[in-house]
């Protein structure tokens, strides 16, 4: 059997999680248009016939202003000492950066094998692809291929830089999963998900979602309990929203989809508390799991 682990990195907000996702065929990630959605290394894993892949989706890097920042840069150059390949993503749209040098140099003194990956080509201009591409060339890396991972499109070039890349290896993984996160995480962040499609500027980074409890009962309910975590008072009324609404609306939307990962009816109860500054603090960071 072939295997190997392929790290996906790049800035804040250029798609990896979206492009992990589709590289899987499953939503192993959750996406946001905020930046800084991941806050953990994520495994989804390929499997296909004689062959298993393993991507590991990244927390965006980028310059740290908090003690939650350093971790997550940390842990992405921490994880690029167990992969096999690393696909760095760029975003079409949008100019190469400081950011994305600063990540181009640290994966060449790693000597890592990059792939780097040019997503958003169908919102891009043809020319803004092509200069990136150019741009990007530049830094003599393994290949370069340009996708749109929204619709799914260029992961089959993809694969076809990364499968010659795989050696004999191990089955890491049952053959029959796609993904190695606890049922609580993996409920935690779908909820995230949901409040930062709703949430507004700085707000989504100061939320931290736990759930403390995942019950079966006797009425074939799942009952699913969960603390959702800010950082001041003033925030705690935003996540409520005037007389409930937001927490209404996105519970509403949560439920939907734990419904359809448990299979089966949820009673979700969310509750809003303050954990001052936990984004600074070490010893918070510790206890919320990251
Ligand atoms: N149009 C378009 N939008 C995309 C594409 N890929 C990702 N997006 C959008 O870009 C935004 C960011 O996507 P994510 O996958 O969350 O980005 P990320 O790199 O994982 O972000 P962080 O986890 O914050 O580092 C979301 O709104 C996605 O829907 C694409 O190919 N085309
Ligand atoms: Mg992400």
């Amino acid at each position: 059997m072939r295997s190997g682990f392929i790290s996906v990195v790049g800035r804040p907000n250029v798609g990896k999680s979206t492009l992990v996702n589709a590289l899987v065929g499953e939503k192993v990630s959750i996406t946001s248009s905020r930046p800084q959605t991941t806050r953990n290394t994520i495994r989804g894993i390929l499997n296909k016939d004689d062959m298993q892949i393993v991507f590991v989706d990244t927390p965006g890097l980028h310059r740290p202003r908090t003690a939650l920042g350093n971790r997550l840069n940390r842990l992405v150059y921490g994880s690029l000492e167990e992969t096999d390949a690393v696909l760095f993503v760029l975003d079409a749209t949008q100019k190469i950066g400081p950011g994305d040098r600063l990540i181009a140099e640290r994966l060449l003194e790693a000597n890592a094998t990059t792939i780097v990956v040019v997503n958003k080509t169908d919102i891009a201009k043809e020319e803004q692809i092509l200069g990136q591409l150019s741009e990007a060339g530049e830094w003599d890396f393994a290949a370069y291929v340009p996708v749109a991972a929204l619709d799914a499109d260029g992961t089959d070039a993809i694969l076809g830089e990364v499968i010659p890349l795989l050696e004999e290896g191990p089955q890491f993984f049952p053959s029959d999963v796609h993904m190695d996160q606890p049922e609580k995480i993996y409920a935690a962040e779908l909820i995230r998900e949901k409040f930062l499609s709703r949430l507004r500027e700085e707000l989504p980074h100061s939320l931290a979602i736990v759930v403390d409890e995942i019950e079966p009962r006797d009425s074939g309910v799942t009952y699913v309990g969960v603390s959702a975590y800010v950082e001041r008072k003033s925030q705690k009324g935003i996540v409520i929203g005037k007389g409930g609404s937001l927490l209404k609306t996105v519970g509403s939307e949560a439920r939907t989809e734990l419904e359809r990962f448990f299979g089966g009816a949820v009673f979700l109860d969310i509750r809003v508390k303050i954990q001052e500054d936990w984004q600074h603090r070490d010893e918070v960071l510790d206890r919320l799991g990251f």
